[in-house]
Parts: C-alpha cells; sequence; structure tokens
C-alpha cells in the first residue's frame, strides 16, 4: 500500500490533544489522513482553545481520560482503537514539579505506566510514542558539551525524575513485551502556542504587551540558564517519523544551538525595537531549587536514521513568537477576546506560594 494510503486508514490516539504539542501532532495528523483521537481531562471550564486556534476542534474525536486513572485509559484505547499511541500528557512544568512533587510523579512518571498496562492488557500490537526530554542529563548538562542518546542522564528536579522513571518503563515495555515503543528525547520547542508558563512564550506575549502600553515590566528568574530551543511543529514531525520506523528506538531533537534567557530577551525585545534593559528584572522567587544549567542537543542519529532535521533556529523563532503575540495583542486592543489570554490570564492573577515558579 502507498504511504498515503496507507495513512487514510490509520487511527492515532494522542494524549494531552489539549497542550501545545498535542495540538500541532493532531494537526499534523489530520493532514496525512489519520482518525484522530486525543484524550482530555474534565475541567470546570473546557480546555479546547489551541484545537480552536487551529482550527481542527470538529475533526477530532476527544476521549475524557486522565493518566491518574487505569480504567480511562483502557476505555480510551478500547473506544479509539488506535494504531499508534502519542503519549504528550504530563505534568509538563518542571518549576511547578518542585511545589507538588508527588503528584507531579504520579502523573508524568507512574501515569505511562498506566498508559503502557492499559496497552500491554488491551491492544500490545499498537505502536507507541513516549515524551521523553533533554531534562533527562539534568546536572549533566554542562557548558561545552552536547547531549546524544549515549550520554548519562543526572535527573535534577521531581519533573525530571518522573520522566526518568517513564523512560525506563518505555524501555521495559519494549525489551519485556516487544511493543513497539519509542522514546523521543526532545529539546525545549516552542512556538506561539506554548505555555505562558514557559519562559519563551512568557518573554514574547510581554514583549508584545509592554509595546502596545499593556504592560510596564518583566520579572524573570534564572537569566543565565542556556537551553536548546527549536520550533514545536518540526518536532512533532520527528514524533510521528519515531513510529514509522521498522525497529523502536529512542532519538535525540534538537537544534544544536543554546542560548542563554539574557540572549531570548535581548533578541525579543529587539524585535519590537525595545531595550531589555529597560523592562527586565530579576525576582528572587522565580529561582528553581535547582537549574539545569545548559542543554545543547546532538540529534545527529535522527538526521541519520530519520532524515529529520531542523530548519527553524533560535532568532527566527524568537521573532515568529514575537510577532504572533504583537498581532495578538493588537487585535485585543481592537476589542477581540480572546479566551487564552484576556480571561485565563488577568492581569491580578493572585497566587500565594512559597515559591513562584508555578505562575511562571
Ligand atoms: P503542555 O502544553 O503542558 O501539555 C500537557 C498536556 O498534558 C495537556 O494536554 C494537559 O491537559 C495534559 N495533562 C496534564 N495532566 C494530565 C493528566 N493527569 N491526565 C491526562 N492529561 C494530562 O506540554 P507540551 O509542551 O505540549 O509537551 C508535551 C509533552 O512533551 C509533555 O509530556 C512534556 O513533558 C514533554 N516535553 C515537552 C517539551 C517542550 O519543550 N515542549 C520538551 C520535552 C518534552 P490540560 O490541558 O487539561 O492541562
Ligand atoms: O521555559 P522553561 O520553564 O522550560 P524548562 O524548565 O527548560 O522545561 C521545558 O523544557 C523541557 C525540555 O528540556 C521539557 F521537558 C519541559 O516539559 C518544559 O517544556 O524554563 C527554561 C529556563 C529554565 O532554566 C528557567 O529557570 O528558563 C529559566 N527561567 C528564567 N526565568 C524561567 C524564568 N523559566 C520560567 N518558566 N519562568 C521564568 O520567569
Amino acid at each position: 500500500m502507498r504511504e498515503e494510503e496507507r495513512a487514510k486508514s490509520m487511527r492515532a490516539l494522542i494524549t494531552g490533544i489539549t497542550g501545545q504539542d498535542g495540538a500541532l501532532l493532531a494537526q499534523l495528523l489530520l493532514g496525512k489522513g489519520y482518525q484522530v483521537f486525543g484524550t482530555y481531562r474534565r475541567l470546570s471550564t473546557p480546555n479546547f482553545w489551541r484545537l480552536q486556534h487551529l482550527g481542527i476542534l470538529s475533526k477530532v474525536s476527544l476521549v475524557p481520560a486522565d493518566l491518574i486513572d487505569l480504567a480511562s485509559l483502557v476505555e480510551a484505547i478500547r473506544v479509539s482503537d488506535p494504531d499508534e499511541v502519542y503519549n504528550l500528557a504530563a505534568q509538563s512544568f518542571v518549576g511547578a514539579s518542585f511545589e507538588q512533587p508527588i503528584g507531579s510523579g504520579e502523573i508524568t512518571g507512574l501515569g505511562v505506566t498506566r498508559l503502557l498496562e492499559a496497552i500491554r492488557q488491551t491492544k500490545p500490537s499498537v505502536r507507541f510514542y513516549q515524551a521523553s526530554t533533554s531534562e533527562l542529563y539534568g546536572l549533566n548538562g554542562v557548558e561545552g558539551t552536547m547531549q546524544s542518546e549515549d550520554t548519562p542522564f543526572q535527573p535534577s528536579s521531581p519533573y525530571a525524575i518522573a520522566k526518568l522513571s517513564a523512560y525506563w518503563t518505555t524501555r521495559v515495555y519494549r525489551e519485556g513485551y516487544d511493543i513497539f515503543a519509542a522514546n523521543g528525547i526532545l529539546f525545549n520547542h516552542e512556538s506561539p502556542i506554548r505555555g505562558l508558563e514557559f519562559v519563551t512564550r512568557k518573554v514574547t506575549n510581554a514583549v508584545a504587551r509592554i509595546k502596545l502600553g499593556l504592560q510596564d515590566s518583566l520579572e524573570l528568574g534564572n537569566m543565565d540558564a542556556k537551553r536548546d530551543w527549536g520550533y514545536a511543529p518540526e518536532y512533532v514531525q520527528s514524533m510521528w517519523l519515531m513510529l514509522q520506523q521498522d525497529e523502536p528506538g529512542d532519538f535525540v531533537i534538537a537544534t544544536g544551538e543554546t542560548h542563554s534567557v539574557e540572549e531570548l530577551c535581548e533578541v525579543a525585545f529587539r524585535c519590537a525595537e525595545l531595550r531589555q534593559e529597560n523592562y527586565v528584572s530579576v525576582d528572587k522567587g522565580l529561582l528553581r531549587p535547582i537549574d539545569v544549567k545548559c542543554l545543547c542537543g546532538d540529534s545527529s542519529k535522527a538526521e541519520r536514521v530519520l532524515g529529520w532535521s531542523p530548519k527553524v533556529k533560535f532568532a527566527e523563532l524568537v521573532e515568529l513568537m514575537v510577532d504572533a503575540d504583537l498581532r495578538r495583542w493588537k487585535r485585543w486592543k481592537e476589542g477581540e477576546t480572546f479566551p487564552w489570554d484576556a480571561v485565563n490570564y488577568p492581569d491580578d492573577v493572585n497566587v500565594v506560594s512559597t515559591m513562584k515558579n508555578r505562575g511562571g
């Protein structure tokens, strides 16, 4: 069967379809002709804005499920009857994992065991993708080194510890039960629909608001941290590619460039013809108990085996995110409201916590 025809008969289940990567992957798979199912959690306010924003809400089938709840995962596999499962659901914010280490472990770590067990018991023939992360390298991420599939892990947050457990669980189900299970070790990847608490979007959103007179300053934490930031729509392609191989494996996905939070601010403010030193200050409450110093990925295996390589690099990424936020807030000033900006993130939200990381 030709590739396009095969894709048209394929069914995919995406956990975490309401998140950045879940929505972008759904868009990619729909474009290939897949029937796409996605899990969502029951919330008091529905959270489908990314799917709406991408114009695909009515094109996907939504299945209620929670990584905390095994029965809901079994049911999700049953009703979607997938060929491929992409596990993108997680408590994905490193800062929050220091405040809620046990909850983060339950969802981001043990949740993956629940999902793989649901697969093993109901449909072990599915191909499984696990959203692993460069945070696994943790304290091994130091200036002047690059991380590959062979670099030892040294996790340094409750989030990373949970992801390490999930990484190994994925390998155990691959090697022990012969399930086609792949780990994508993805470095940071961003887009205009990135959550507002992550530093890239926090900065680009603030730049747009400052430019338009809606905000006058920006408080950040560790300005020296360096990350390898790529463009999320390209990164979700690599997830799909990993599940199209003859054999399952683990792959680093990265740009091979690293930049500091300070540089991120410089470039983002410059895009709006502003100078960051006039607006940015450090709030010590935003520092994490431990922070990974420097991440820079070597994705040569992905290039060789998957034929994947990044196109959008740091400066272009920051510019496109600033542009998107400027457009969004200009329209807001003209009277258009956006549920994700105006309602979910009011200016005067008052979070009380010993750590401020939850609020970004
Ligand atoms: P995200 O925007 O925070 O999305 C996370 C998704 O997980 C949301 O759909 C969320 O649902 C869902 N979720 C949270 N708790 C859940 C639970 N208990 N049961 C079921 N679903 C739950 O994250 P992302 O940036 O798209 O990242 C996707 C995955 O890749 C995550 O596993 C993340 O840890 C991993 N990752 C991300 C990056 C990156 O740079 N983006 C890099 C490496 C790895 P709600 O919408 O209801 O909250
Ligand atoms: O944007 P961040 O919160 O992303 P972080 O911690 O690198 O995690 C993201 O990427 C991981 C892949 O490596 C994913 F696994 C994870 O799910 C998530 O998507 O922070 C980036 C850096 C950190 O060093 C942080 O300390 O920016 C620093 N930073 C400085 N000021 C800040 C801030 N981070 C946030 N969120 N908010 C600040 O005000």
